[in-house]
């Protein structure tokens, strides 16, 4: 790596930074290669440990790099593109990819549905929905928390079902004849809580994107609200833009 231009109105830290992402991005580094320590950053470019530290955590902050305690920091695999134009559901995605999907069950129960996930549902409050709050994993890395919501009126026995190693989407078709066809989706940053944080293996803080989506039947119906929150340092989220009518 070349020395830094100590003269230039760019922090240096950044200069780091922008070398170590250069041989990230054309391959130099390598998924799993270790990349210089922080002393080692600090004695090749002649800069305080403050500096070199800065650049290693804006890395890894932004997905780019993870540490592992006394062992080092290495590059990450990098982030999974996802389209946002298709209805898909998570299983389909991951086995798209060449990943087991996977979800750890954190909640399966049957409430009322309660003032928000009523009115976007198009139930009564008191309606009894089906609660399912899962981990989704793709082999075996956590990669988002989700919780549904479906009105138990539309599809009975849900509770009984293994949502561990089942995609809902399947269920719903399979069981209760019921697919989705069209959903309005939402997307936002929100910081990880202290529970996001320890579920999703990421430090509290971290950039995590909100989606909220409701799907609907073939007949509109609204079948499920959902909140997903999708680890921000392992997912781009990618769209087609059709400009369709000038306007200037
Ligand atoms: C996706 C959907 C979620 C749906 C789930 C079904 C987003 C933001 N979320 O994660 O709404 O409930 O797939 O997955 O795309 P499953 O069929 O694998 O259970």
């Amino acid at each position: 790596m070349e020395n830094l231009g100590k003269h230039v109105p760019i922090p240096l830290y950044f200069q780091i930074k922008t070398r170590l992402l250069e041989l990230i991005e054309n391959g130099q580094f390598k998924p799993g290669d270790q990349v210089p320590s922080e002393r080692e950053l600090t004695e090749r470019f002649s800069v305080s440990r403050m500096t070199a530290r800065q650049a290693l955590t804006e890395l890894e902050s932004q997905g780019y790099l993870y540490r592992i305690q006394g062992k080092g920091t290495f590059v990450a695999t990098p982030k999974l593109e996802q389209p946002l134009a298709g209805l898909t559901s998570f299983t389909e995605d991951m086995r798209r990819r060449g990943l087991a999907p996977g979800a750890r069950v954190l909640t399966a129960q049957e409430a009322p549905a309660g003032k928000k996930a009523a009115k976007l549902l198009g139930i009564a409050e008191t309606a009894t929905i089906f609660r399912l709050e899962r981990l989704r994993l793709a082999d075996g890395e956590p990669m988002a928390l989700e919780t549904s919501h479906i009105p138990v009126a539309l599809c009975p026995g849900l509770l009984e079902a293994d949502f561990r190693d089942q995609s809902l989407y399947r269920i719903l078709a399979e069981r209760c004849d019921t697919r989705l066809v069209k959903a309005d989706q939402s997307l936002e940053a929100v910081p990880a809580t202290a529970y996001d944080a320890e579920m999703l293996h990421v430090r509290e803080g971290t950039p995590l994107l909100l989606m909220e989506r409701v799907s609907r039947d073939a007949s509109d119906k609204p079948v499920e609200f959902v909140r997903s929150l999708y680890r921000g340092d392992r997912y781009r989220f990618t769209t087609e833009l059709i400009r369709r009518e000038e306007s200037l």
